[in-house]
This record gives structure tokens, sequence and C-alpha cells, in this order.
């Protein structure tokens, strides 16, 4: 059973964190190179047997079609391309629609945000030309744009509050992204017709378990597939491909980061508990409460964890540390009680450990800001008011914040 989660920061408790930078042998890192050869890769190993699962090494054949271009997108401002991702013998059954969106006036390659969308690429701008992603969606609140878990007419646009693209394009950025979906459903079942099934044969969903991945680790093998593309489009700049995502593709993306060092930058919206929060905080989403709610996210040993998170190896500190020296920014919302405000600055501070070894600042000397006041040098944070979303102002701290490490003139 599950407790009600703890909202009272007087009932926090004490807790100990693991330290970043001791050994499992006890060693301790004192220099880059211990760091990058021996501690991260323990990290990396401990984040993979006992959270998100260890993605298979078999890997299928990968094919990229374009399916489409449009040189006009977005009133004139933008290029739209559209592209098929083929996992396999070129079939439609395991396939990412991948959509990029790059600034018409550019000649250069310029950088690009990458990220899942929830809802399918005819939820970002209300087109008719996007086709509507037809994949299991779960249903809206509104009943009426997914609908007995297919997404209808009513959808195009739906996303589009989340992802600003002309305000982006006009910053001089790109933006690429595919509905999550396309890689595995979320719900427990959905690894039968996603990369899961293809790549881990299994009888049944109770057969996923131990170090098997899990659904958020599959969604993070979808963005590197991504990125295999995009760095061969040349209207992006290989360089600085940034990975983003909201809430459970938070997760997502930060497992993503983690993983392939190809990812320039991270941005985590809201990624709450499994995300940047620190685990051992009791405060909002528990562990016990996200693996009950959410059984096909997260490998089977983080079940292992639930009534004891005094034993998990690592805590989400350790996991932004894994993006270190790269920049990393943190968004929190003030109402976003469940995913932890607090604990997903935390979780950014308490890395910067890793960052002052590469010479480094991560969030600095601070303590929590006030809402609406972004913070730190390379992990970056915001608490903005409102509730659990991505908005206008995110965007515009990650587009300052990537324009000032890319060198972008604002
Ligand atoms: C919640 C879940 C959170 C967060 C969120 C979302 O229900 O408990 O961890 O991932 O969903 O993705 O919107």
């Amino acid at each position: 059973m599950i407790e009600s989660a703890n909202y009272d920061e007087s009932k926090v408790g004490d807790y100990t964190l693991p330290n970043s930078l001791i050994c499992e042998d006890g060693t301790r890192v004192l220099k880059v190179s211990d760091w990058l050869t021996k501690r991260r890769p323990e990290l990396l190993e401990k984040f993979a047997n006992e959270v998100y699962g260890q993605a298979p090494s078999n890997n299928l054949e990968i094919e990229f079609e374009i399916l489409g271009i449009d040189e006009g997108a977005l009133e004139g401002i933008s290029v739209r391309q559209e592209i098929a991702i083929y996992c396999g013998k070129k079939s439609n059954d395991l396939r990412i629609d991948l959509v990029l969106y790059t600034p018409k006036s550019h000649s250069k390659p310029v950088p690009v945000f990458l990220g899942c969308n929830f809802n399918g690429n005819h939820a970002l701008e209300d087109n008719i030309s996007i086709p509507i992603n037809s994949r299991w969606m779960r249903n809206t609140p509104d009943e009426k744009s997914v609908v007995g878990n297919r997404a209808t007419e009513f959808s195009r646009g739906f996303e589009a509050t989340r992802w600003p693209l002309q305000l982006i394009i006009e910053k001089g950025f790109g933006v690429a992204t595919f509905y999550y979906g396309d890689v595995e459903a979320d719900h427990p079942e959905g690894w039968k017709v996603g990369i899961r099934g293809a790549l881990s044969p299994h009888e049944e969903s109770s057969q996923f378990d131990g170090e098997d991945w899990g659904a958020i680790a599959a969604w993070s093998w979808g963005l590197s597939r991504a990125l295999d593309y995009l760095v061969t489009n040349p209207a992006v700049d290989e360089e600085k491909v940034s990975v983003i995502g909201h809430s459970r593709l938070g997760k997502a993306a930060l497992w993503a980061g983690a993983l392939d060092e190809r990812f320039a930058m991270v941005i985590s919206n809201n990624s709450g508990a499994g995300g940047v929060s620190l685990a051992r905080r009791n405060f909002g989403e528990s562990i016990q409460s996200i693996n009950e709610n959410f059984p096909h996210w997260f490998c089977g040993n983080y079940k292992k964890y639930n009534n004891s998170v005094e034993t998990l190896p690592v805590d989400m500190h350790e996991l932004v540390s894994l993006i270190a020296p790269r920049p990393l920014y943190i968004a929190s919302a003030q109402e976003d009680h469940w995913a932890d405000p607090k604990g997903e600055f935390l979780g950014g501070k308490f890395a910067d450990p890793v960052y002052w070894l590469f010479g480094k600042v991560g969030i600095g000397d601070l303590d929590w800001p006030p809402v609406n006041q972004p913070v730190g040098d390379f992990i970056g944070y915001h608490i903005r008011t409102g509730k659990h979303d991505v908005t206008t102002y995110d965007w515009q701290q990650f587009l300052r914040f990537a324009s000032r490490h890319f060198r972008i003139p604002q």
C-alpha cells in the first residue's frame, strides 16, 4: 500500500547522500582521469543495473528516409523536414517519425533541441499537412483530442504551447522531436509492440526483471537514434544538439544525456522522481508510488528500493554528475509539489563537486532561489510560478542558457 505523499518540509527527515567522488573500492576521485576512467563508468553501471535498466548490446539495423520537406514552414521562417527512422528492416512496425524545424534564413548549421513529445508531431502546430500519429496514445482529459487511445483531428496543435517553435527558430535554433510512443507505448504491455519487444524478446511483461531495461530507457534509446540521424543532416550543428524533456520525458532525456555523450547539453523540465529530484528526500512522489503506478518505467531492481531508499546505491545528484562537464539546465515549477522542486534544485546543487573537478561551476554557492530568478553557471536552475508544464518562460531561460554556452549572439 502506498502511503500518502509528504508535502511538509519539516517531515522530510535526515538523509545521507552517497558521495559521488568516492569509488566503490573506497578510493577518492582526485582528478578528471579518475572520474572518467573509473568512477563515471561505475555510476553509469549502477544507474543501469538498479534504476533504468540495461539496454541490450545487440541493435537493429537503422535506416533513415526523408519523407517530406516544407521550405515555407511556420509562415515562411522555417524549413520543416519529416524523417522516418526505420528500426529493423524497413518496416513500419518500428518506425520513429522525426520532425526537424530549422531557421530558413541560416546558411550555417544551427544548434538543435531534440526531445520526445507526448501527443505526436501533429500536436506541435495546427497544420493539416502533418499526418496524425495513429499509434496508441494516452487519453487526454479534454476527452476529444485523444479518444479510445487514438489521436483525433482535435489534437492538431494540442501541445503547441509546450513547443514555442517561432520563438526558438527566431533565436537561431532548430527543434527536432518525435512521439515517444513510436518507440514504446506508455503502458505496461507497450513493450510488446515497441523496441524492447524487438530487441529483448520476452513472453510476459513480468519477465522484464532485474536489470532488464524499462520504458524510460527505451525512450532514451530512441533519442539516441534520432541523434544518429541529426548528425547526418547538414542543417544541424552536430556538436550542439541538446536533449530536452518534460516530466517522464525529462527522465528519459536525462538518462539519454548520461549515456550518450554526443548530447552537448541536457535540459530537465519538471523531471521529478526518477529524474533530478533526490530520491532520499521524503517529499512528493516516492520510489514506491512511481513503481506501482508505472511498473514498466524502471527496471525490476528499482522495486527493491520501494521501502528502503536508504539502500539505493546512487542518488539523483549522481545522475546529474554523469552529464558533467556538459551544461545542464533544471527547471522546476512552484505548484509542482509532486516533483519536489526543492529536491530538483538539490539534485543539481549536490552535483557541483563533479563540475568543480573539471574546473567549472555548476549551480554555485547558492541556496534554493526565489521564483522566477534563474541561477547557475554550468548547471542552470529556475523555479517559475505555476504548475507542472513547459511554458514560454521556461523556453526563454533554456534559450538564454543555450545561447550563452553555445556562444550564439542574441
Ligand atoms: C506523473 C508521474 C510523474 C511524471 C508525470 C508526467 O503521473 O507520477 O513522475 O512523470 O506523470 O510525466 O507527466
